[in-house]
């Protein structure tokens, strides 16, 4: 089936990270009471997608083995459903704790590798008939702003390794509508680089699958406007309208209802000008 990013509604991905060193939650909703608590707010504020994560991605963030990962994740998905029927995605990059979200009632695995970390991955997807989120990343959490990140053109880069990996997956039994395409703001690249991918996203979008793109309080748009963290949802904003108008289906972000409103404006601008 052909995506048709042009007509599609901009849906939001609230972030959840329950995590004690995510670097935009600090800790803060480490127990699966307050973590909960958060996702139902922002489920109230208009997400259409709660996106559980156990263990950060943040550069040089130390790898968390499963079992802590699964202690940290399952008490929140599964009091997630039972409470509400919003999607939740899990975003993981291990099989079995993708496996035990979906049995839980996720509905979705967001996958930071593209499903290349564990090769169990995709089969757990193709079987559970799991959406699956494959984003680009050079290297891994540990490695990814190290060396030469020199691209000739990082925006063709970025689409071909997608289209080698939607093309990897799909042959391992994930239908292609199953998949969304994320350009990895932040993973292993350059200010300039991510400036690149989010004003030239309609490169993506033209892979045929709708793209998702998480701008959301992230290290470029404080090298942009020097501003902390905790002090950059105008910066998202900006970043997450220009996505819109380059076709961005999905939007992963921190601050639901805020975003929820640039959202909707950049959606009816970009239908408009159509
Ligand atoms: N960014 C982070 C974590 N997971 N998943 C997808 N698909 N896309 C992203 O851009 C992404 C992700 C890191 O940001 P956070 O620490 O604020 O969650």
């Amino acid at each position: 089936m052909e995506w048709d990013a042009q007509g599609a509604p901009v849906r939001l991905m609230g972030v959840l990270n329950v995590t004690p060193d995510s670097f935009s939650d600090g800790g803060r909703f480490v127990q699966s009471q307050a973590a909960l608590e958060h996702a139902l707010q922002m489920v109230a504020a208009g997400a259409d997608v709660i996106d559980v994560g156990g263990e950060s991605s943040r550069p040089g963030a130390a790898p968390v083995p499963a079992e802590v990962e699964l202690e940290r994740v399952l008490p929140v998905v599964e009091g997630l459903r039972a409470r509400c029927d919003v999607a939740l995605s899990i975003d993981t990059t291990k099989a079995v704790v993708a496996e035990a979200a979906l049995a839980a009632g996720a509905d979705i695995i967001n996958d930071i590798s593209a499903l290349q970390a564990d090769p169990a991955m995709a089969g757990v997807a193709a079987r559970a008939g799991a959406g699956v989120v494959l984003m680009h990343m050079r290297g891994t959490p540990q490695t990814m702003q190290r060396g030469d990140l020199s691209s000739p053109d990082i925006v063709a880069e970025v689409r071909d390794a997608l289209a080698a990996r939607l093309a990897a997956v799909v042959a391992a039994g994930v239908p292609p509508e199953a998949v969304c395409l994320d350009p990895g703001i932040g993973f292993g690249k350059t200010v300039a680089q991510n400036v690149a991918l989010v004003a030239r996203l309609g490169a993506l979008a033209a892979l045929g699958r709708p793209v998702l793109l998480g701008v959301s309080r992230k290290s470029f748009l404080g090298a942009l406007t020097g501003r902390p963290v905790d002090d950059r949802a105008w910066a998202t904003a900006a970043a997450c309208a220009v996505g819109v108008a380059q076709g961005a289906h999905l939007l992963r972000v921190h601050d639901v209802a805020a975003m929820r409103d640039v959202a909707a404006v950049a959606a009816a601008l970009r239908g408009a000008g159509r």
